[in-house]
């Protein structure tokens, strides 16, 4: 259950399972200025009476595609296709990164667009995703595809683009609450040294390199993502940086993976993974325009 509340045709307030925020949208108001529903969105596309008040919300007036990088991740990403509300998200396409088990057939069932990318890396996963973009999209939001993200907080990760207030968004587990284990101290200790490094080298405060983020589509067009690897994110966070764009952070929950873990519960994995997000760091100072 999802509640609005506003007091213009623009912007709607909301709270409920979705997490809470603002939302643009057309909220035509039929009666008194001030509209109020408790009803989840799509309930509300009519319009709806509640006591006095009489509106008519149409949502996702701001196109939103899902982005979802996923290898071998098939026991993870039913269930996260499944709870992503698709009245704040229109597109949802999954990088299937060559994975060699049901992957692609358990998102394509559960509604996804899943492109098919043999380049190996999580980047290269985002990238191809990406190349399948419609045209009209705004909004580009990303998630991982081992249920460790909470779709649930997709709204929440959202807000603040669709309130005109920035244009990358991060979902920080730093500021969130991490379920015990989800991330393990050689995680906590490289994201520090990375958020560390960044704000020496740029002057910015990051707390966290967190996959659950969203951007501005022309953004991330101005940016032209290269890294192919683990320094996707980083990359995005610092090319904002260097244009000047508006970077917010927003808390969210981080849970344990589904599946085995492939990177963090490794040594070398770690150790690989590390080494790149420093390399890219340096590399954006040295490279600014590329
Ligand atoms: N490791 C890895 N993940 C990929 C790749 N391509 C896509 N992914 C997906 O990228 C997301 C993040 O990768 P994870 O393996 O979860 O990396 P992590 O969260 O640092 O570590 P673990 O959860 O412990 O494995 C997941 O949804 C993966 O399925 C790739 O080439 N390597
Ligand atoms: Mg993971």
């Amino acid at each position: 259950m999802t509640s609005w509340s506003g007091r213009n045709r623009d912007t709607l307030r909301f709270s409920g399972t979705n997490g809470s925020g603002t939302r643009r949208g057309a909220c035509e108001t039929l009666s008194p200025t001030t509209c109020v529903c408790d009803a989840a969105p799509a309930a509300v596309a009519t319009p709806v009476a509640v006591g006095p008040l009489i509106y008519r919300y149409t949502p996702q007036v701001v196109p939103v595609a899902l982005i979802i990088p996923a290898l071998d991740e098939e026991h993870a990403i039913g269930a996260l296709l499944s709870s992503i509300d698709r009245t704040l998200v229109r597109d949802v396409i999954v990088g299937d990164n060559g994975s060699r088990d049901a992957t692609g057939t358990v998102a394509a069932r559960a509604g996804a667009t899943v492109v098919r990318v043999e380049e190996r890396g999580y980047g290269a996963a985002c990238a191809g995703a990406l190349s399948k973009i419609a045209d009209d999209v705004d909004i580009v939001l990303f998630m991982d595809a081992d249920g460790s993200d909470d779709p649930a907080e997709a709204g929440l990760v959202l807000a603040p683009i669709e309130a005109g207030q920035a244009d990358l968004v991060i979902g920080s587990r730093a500021l969130g609450v991490v379920e015990r284990g989800a991330l393990t101290p050689q995680q906590r200790f490289g994201n520090r040294l990375a958020t560390f490094l960044i704000r020496l080298i740029y002057g910015h405060r990051y707390t966290d390199l967190g996959p659950f983020r969203a951007i501005r589509r022309e953004l991330l067009d101005r940016i032209g993502m290269q890294d192919r690897r683990f320094g996707w994110t980083v990359e995005m966070q610092i090319r904002a940086l260097q244009l000047g764009a508006r970077v917010a952070e927003v808390p969210v929950k981080y849970r344990r993976r589904v599946g085995r873990s492939k990177i963090s519960g490794t040594v070398t994995g770690v150790i690989k993974a590390g080494w790149w997000i420093v390399y890219t760091i340096i590399k954006c100072r040295l490279r600014p325009n590329r």
